[in-house]
């Protein structure tokens, strides 16, 4: 069965072999590596980008630099009005683009246009704000003075983003970034590499139209080389991050070192903890999506279900057959429910975490394994699987990106969010209850300790408006809404004196 992959390819100028280092409209000659980008839908070879060397990454940077001299000097608003045409250009592009998303990520059609869908969101968002990017003012304990705050553009903003959301978390740093007046480097998953030759050519379809200048949106292919050179570099003021710890503490340790910034967003360990008095259809349906949705590999995805003793079984019994139903094959057939994982490597986590709950004391209460056979050719499909687990194992205390949901019982209220906040990560968090008592203890100073606490919703599936990200070893970073943006601007603060004395602060006299 065809899914229209090769009209897609086509309407986004996609192909067999790219060129993967850009300044906008120019592709700049490399020497570096090829990558092969492989679908882990059915193994096949879609096509290949040229990852950047030392040389044109120079060019790039040099390009951003000069590029962010001129658009610093576009009125935020005019800027806003650049992004909101990227959000209609998305909109236009919205199947093609959802479709690449599915085939070469592996998530499911309907993931993918909701992917995209975040990228339109986002958009909106970004142009709105583009005429709210706005300080305080204060006042001056001196007479005749003014006190204000302004938000500045950064610079160029070096934005490294993970497979697993292959355009929308760019997009979340990139639309952002640009109305606050900054030009983006994007150094994409090697996983995903196809997905950003396409968002480049949709972005400068709608900045060639508006003499947008070059250097506005950059892209450099590669591995994490490529980032390392990124993180290193002086002339990136801001790196934002998206990824496994282990990067993130490898990009954080590197741009500290030059005192440069980082915006990070890792790993997480999410939970969910559902009350003896949840409502079990709304519990049950959110854990399934939050657990099997994207094969797992969201970090927001739900990796553990604590439960209350009480409804423990009936919690149990219902998701251990609402799993038999579930159907895992090519994510771009709306049969299916689940995906591949991304690749082999992918597939050997899963299987080695598997084996090691099982040595540490975990019982399998629906079974996992690698899925072979037709449909099944590319070795990546796994079976989502039910452990029950303890929450000091310590596989259940990494993070394995893949449909593994570990359940823990609980009896009171306080030992489940113990429970919860008992690992390093800190991303989100989710309470099951209808007790007002439970969620607001939950909610409150001793509750969660994740960047995101949701009550009666999954833990994934955030929306754009909110500020995304989380504490510990998430990274701290926040993106996307609230006020994010001023992750992407310089704050200044400003005092005029308008009088005709020269009265100093704290009252200090000093007089000649
Ligand atoms: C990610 O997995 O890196 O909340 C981002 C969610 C999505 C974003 C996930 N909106 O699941």
């Amino acid at each position: 069965k065809q899914f229209g992959i090769k009209e897609a390819l086509e309407v986004l100028g996609v192909k067999k072999k790219n060129n993967g280092v850009s300044t906008g409209s120019k592709w700049l000659k490399t020497t570096g590596a090829q990558i092969d980008s492989l679908s882990p839908v059915d193994g096949k070879l879609i096509g290949a980008v040229l990852s950047a060397d030392e040389r044109s990454y120079n060019e790039v940077v040099q390009q951003a630099s000069q590029a962010f001299k001129e658009w610093r000097r576009w009125p935020a608003p005019k800027r806003g009005e650049i992004v909101r045409q990227i959000g209609e250009a998305l909109r236009n592009y919205k199947e093609s683009l959802g479709k690449l998303v599915s085939y070469e990520m592996g998530k499911s059609y309907q993931e993918g246009l909701g992917e995209v869908q975040e990228m339109i969101d986002i958009c909106d968002f970004a142009v709105g704000l583009s005429r709210q990017l706005h300080g305080l003012t204060m006042h001056s304990e001196r007479p005749n003075h003014r006190m204000y705050e302004q938000w500045h553009p950064i610079g160029p903003v070096g934005i490294i983003t993970a497979f697993n959301f292959p355009v929308a978390v760019w997009s979340w740093n990139a639309m952002i970034a640009w109305v606050c007046g900054d030009t983006c480097i994007w150094k994409p998953s090697e996983k995903t590499p196809l997905c950003s030759i396409a968002c480049q050519n949709i972005v400068q379809e709608v900045f060639e139209k508006n003499a947008v200048p070059e250097g506005v949106s950059c892209l450099i292919n590669g591995d994490y080389t490529v980032g390392q050179m990124l993180a290193e570099d002086e002339n990136i003021p801001l790196i934002s991050a998206t990824g496994s710890i282990r990067m993130g503490k490898a990009v954080a340790r590197t741009a500290s070192e030059r005192l440069g910034r980082t915006l990070l967003e890792l790993g997480g360990n999410n939970a969910i903890i559902i009350t003896e008095n949840a409502n079990l259809d709304i519990a049950v349906r959110g854990a399934l999506f939050g657990a099997v949705g994207t094969a797992g590999q969201r970090c927001t995805t739900t990796r553990r279900l604590i439960v209350q003793e009480r409804v423990y079984d009936e919690v149990k019994n219902r998701l251990v057959n609402a799993y038999a139903q579930l159907k895992i094959g090519n994510p771009l057939d709306p049969v299916n429910h689940v995906g591949p994982l991304i690749d082999e490597n992918a597939v050997k986590l899963y299987t080695s975490a598997l084996k090691q709950v099982r040595k540490e004391g975990g019982k399998i209460l629906v079974e996992g394994g690698v899925l072979e056979g037709k449909g099944y050719e590319s070795g990546c499909y796994v079976k989502p699987c039910i452990v029950e687990a303890e929450n000091h194992y310590a596989i259940v205390q990494q993070e394995t990106f893949a449909p593994i949901l570990y359940l823990i019982k609980y009896k009171k209220l306080e030992e489940a969010i113990e429970y919860q906040n008992g690992v390093k990560q800190g991303l989100s968090s989710a309470i099951m209850t209808t007790s007002i008592h439970d969620m607001e203890k939950y909610l409150s100073h001793e509750g969660s300790d994740c960047g995101i606490a949701n009550v009666n919703i999954g833990t994934s599936g955030a929306e754009i408006g909110g500020a995304f990200g989380g504490e510990k070893e998430t990274g701290g970073g926040r993106e996307s809404g609230s006020d994010a943006w001023k992750n992407y601007m310089r704050r200044q603060t400003n005092t005029i004196n308008y009088g005709d004395t020269l009265p100093l602060a704290q009252g200090i006299k000093f007089a000649i």
